[in-house]
């Protein structure tokens, strides 16, 4: 199969590359940091370029220390099923800095995402209520865009609920897969990939792509 070009409509939206999600981090994704060098090259690739940062409150909904519960249990709340992580991406910490690897000078938008105190947010465009906008629409919308890819941490969270957003948004969507890491709890990165596949989001590899 022959490679597949970027262009100018293009966007690639580069989620959570931060510290609480690499190795030593609060919310360690396995391997996660091993997207880094091969993100700092796909991006080269795209005239367009966001990155997201999980960016929470101190004391954040989503934190299972926030209800005196244990991580990785799951809770009902107002807007539907939380996990409830250990506390991560504290905004201004040093686990919501960016990996120091991570190098995209061209990254011109940073959306950030879970500052509202009693609503998370996996995804960089709907917040988990299922109705607050982050704006990332309106603003792939107005630079043209028609097709995300879609790459970062992790797979079956932040960028599978990114991915499926920006279909419900209306862009062509696509994850390079080797440029993502999962957590996979409770079989949720095989659910991750059946929601993606049932809503019309492709994958494909890095090697698919023609980076030059
Ligand atoms: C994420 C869990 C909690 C992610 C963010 O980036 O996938 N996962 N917050
Ligand atoms: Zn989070």
């Amino acid at each position: 199969m022959s490679k597949q070009a970027v262009g100018a409509d293009d966007a690639l939206i580069i989620v959570d590359v931060q510290n609480d999600f690499c190795a030593g981090g609060a919310l360690a994704v396995p391997d996660g940091e091993a997207v880094v060098p091969l993100i700092n090259d796909l991006a080269k690739a795209f005239s367009i370029v966001v990155l997201t940062q999980d960016w929470h409150t101190p004391g954040h909904i989503s934190f299972a220390s926030t209800h005196h519960r244990q991580a990785f249990e799951t809770i009902e709340l107002a807007y539907g099923n939380q996990v409830l992580w250990p506390d991560h991406c504290v905004m201004d910490s040093h686990g919501a800095a960016f990996h120091a690897g991570l190098s995209v000078p061209n990254a011109q938008m940073i959306v950030r995402k879970g500052f509202h105190p009693d609503v998370d947010s996996y995804s960089a465009f709907v917040e988990a209520d299922h109705r607050t906008p982050t704006g990332l629409a309106g603003y792939l919308q107005e630079r043209g865009v028609r097709r995300v890819f879609a790459c970062g941490l992790a797979t079956d969270f932040c960028v599978g609920w990114t991915a499926l957003d920006a279909r419900k948004a209306g862009f062509d969507v696509t994850v390079i897969e080797d440029a993502c890491r999962a957590i996979d709890l409770d079989g949720s990165l095989d659910k991750a990939w059946a929601d993606m596949t049932a809503a019309g989001v492709s994958r494909l590899t890095s090697n698919d792509l023609r980076l030059s």
